[in-house]
């Protein structure tokens, strides 16, 4: 579809306003959040990643097509998060230690809220002890961690270990993801579950809560 390439190329180009009109534009003729989502935010934000990798890209460039993005999902988050009445679980959600990417995480946060999950977001460059820490205040069912650097995913290792150091390991369950981390390495590190994306984090969360 020509206006969803468009969009995929204002969010190349970092451009925000035109990315924010855009997916105004595509809303208001009845594309589905979910397309704008994956075929034009997400799909832009992998040619991103691929303009970095091929040296066409630097930081800046990366970081105005991460804006562009954010105002993007701000316009889809209420369609994304259809209201539910009430929460069937909570998740403390974050991106690990070191780590600044939050666009995924981000991601993972609205589709849990939209399935019914109340979601408490810690943020970016969350110790181990912020983790712990929150779970002790929230009790929740779940954490859900994030990174997307493969020099900050053994900081998931670490606050598991936390976690059980403190003795709250068997009160929830250990949700991760992000670019670099797979089905393997949650089975490793001893996480209870692992999802490639946010619609899946969302129904496999809610599938370990209600079978
Ligand atoms: C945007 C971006 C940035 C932005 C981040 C802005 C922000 N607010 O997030 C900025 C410019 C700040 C940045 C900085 C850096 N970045 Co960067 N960045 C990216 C980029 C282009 C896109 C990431 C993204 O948002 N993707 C879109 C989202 C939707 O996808 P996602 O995060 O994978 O999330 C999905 C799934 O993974 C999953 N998921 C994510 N989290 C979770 C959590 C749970 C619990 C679950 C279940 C699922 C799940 O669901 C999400 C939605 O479907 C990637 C390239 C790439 N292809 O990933 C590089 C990339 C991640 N960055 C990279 C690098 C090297 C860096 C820097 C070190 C660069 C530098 N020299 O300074 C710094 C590190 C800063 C830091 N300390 O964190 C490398 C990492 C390489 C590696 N192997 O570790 C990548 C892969 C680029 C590359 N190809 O080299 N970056």
């Amino acid at each position: 579809m020509a206006l969803l390439d468009d969009l995929k190329q204002r969010v190349t180009d970092g451009d925000a306003p035109g990315t924010v009109a855009l997916t105004k534009e595509l809303m208001a003729s009845g594309v589905a959040p979910e397309t704008i989502l994956n075929d034009g935010l997400i799909a832009a934000m992998a040619h991103v990643g691929q303009l970095f990798e091929s040296g066409e890209y630097f930081v800046p460039e990366m970081l105005v097509s991460a804006r562009a993005m954010k105002g993007a999902l701000e316009l889809l988050r209420p369609a994304l998060a259809a209201a539910n009445v009430q929460a069937i679980g909570k998740i403390v959600i974050g991106t690990v230690q070191g780590d600044l990417h939050d666009i995924g995480k981000n991601l993972v946060a609205m589709m849990m809220e939209g399935a019914g999950f109340e979601v408490i977001d810690l943020g970016v460059d969350v110790s181990p002890d912020k983790f712990i820490n929150a779970v002790g205040t929230h009790k929740p069912n779940f954490i859900g961690m994030s990174a997307l650097l493969t020099t900050t995913m053994p900081k998931m290792k670490t606050t598991i270990e936390a976690l059980k150091a403190a003795g709250l390991r068997d009160s929830v369950k250990v949700m991760i993801g992000g670019a670099p981390v797979t089905e393997k390495y949650a089975a490793e590190i001893g996480a209870d579950l692992f999802a490639p994306d946010a619609s899946s984090a969302a129904n496999r969360a809610r599938q370990a809560l209600v079978g």
